[in-house]
């Protein structure tokens, strides 16, 4: 059987997880991409139902894993919960291409074991500080991408887009950084090109030449 690639997606609670598998998953659609995701959430479904209601994907596309305990845990201790979700869409849906795994909110300390996923996107949202790609987050640190969202919020909450770039090339140490809005769309040609590319190995050159 095939088996579709994985991508996490961590950061802290609030950061716009959700709301870049909402602006991502239509763009990869468009692009051929067959998508599906498993959302964790502490005790509930809310973000499954919330992916599930707006329709960006038929809903037996979406699995909500209720973790239970502090999100690290399901997605890099122990990931079998999320293991047998990703097999339980594999099975139903054999045509998959690539599979999303959506973390519970969680501290910057938060990584994804590599067993679990082929690569991982760490969010984080230029609301909660512009100190926080120089705080040394093993997860902001090393993700495969680092996402800076909400960067439309920073000229209300104080925050300097130009240290928060510098800080993150310098911890980054080279790694892809993708600068994002999730509420128009800016930024995200850039992460879909980074899964188009670095995780399916398909040519994302009809982004590029918008
Ligand atoms: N202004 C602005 N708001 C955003 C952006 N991205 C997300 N939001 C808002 O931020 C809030 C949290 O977004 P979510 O997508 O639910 O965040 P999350 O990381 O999935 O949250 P948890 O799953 O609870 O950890 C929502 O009210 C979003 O509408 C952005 O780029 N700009
Ligand atoms: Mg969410």
């Amino acid at each position: 059987m095939k088996t579709a690639a994985r991508v996490g997606i961590g950061g802290p609670v609030g950061s716009g997880k959700t709301a870049l598998l909402e602006r991502l998953v239509p763009r990869l659609m468009q692009q051929g991409v067959e998508v599906a995701i498993v959302t964790n959430d502490l005790l509930t479904q809310e973000d499954a139902d919330r992916l599930k209601r707006n329709g960006i994907l038929p809903s037996d596309r979406v699995i909500g894993v209720e973790t239970g305990s502090c999100p690290h845990t399901a997605i890099r201790e122990d990931p079998t919960m999320n293991l047998l979700a990703i097999r339980a869409l594999e099975k139903a849906h054999p045509q998959l291409d690539l599979i999303f795994v959506e973390s519970g909110g969680d501290n910057l300390a938060s990584t994804f074991s590599y067993d679990l996923v082929d690569a991982y996107l760490f969010v984080i949202d230029v609301g909660a500080g512009d100190d926080i790609p120089r705080k040394n987050g093993p997860g902001f640190m090393q993700a495969d991408l680092a996402v800076i969202n909400k960067i439309d919020i920073a000229p209300f909450v104080g925050a300097d887009l130009d240290l928060i770039r510098r800080d993150a090339i310098d911890r980054r140490r080279g790694k892809a950084i993708a600068y994002t809005n999730c509420k128009t769309g800016e930024g995200l040609d850039q992460v879909v090109g980074f899964i188009l590319e670095t995780v399916l190995f398909r040519s994302s050159t009809v982004l590029s030449s918008h």
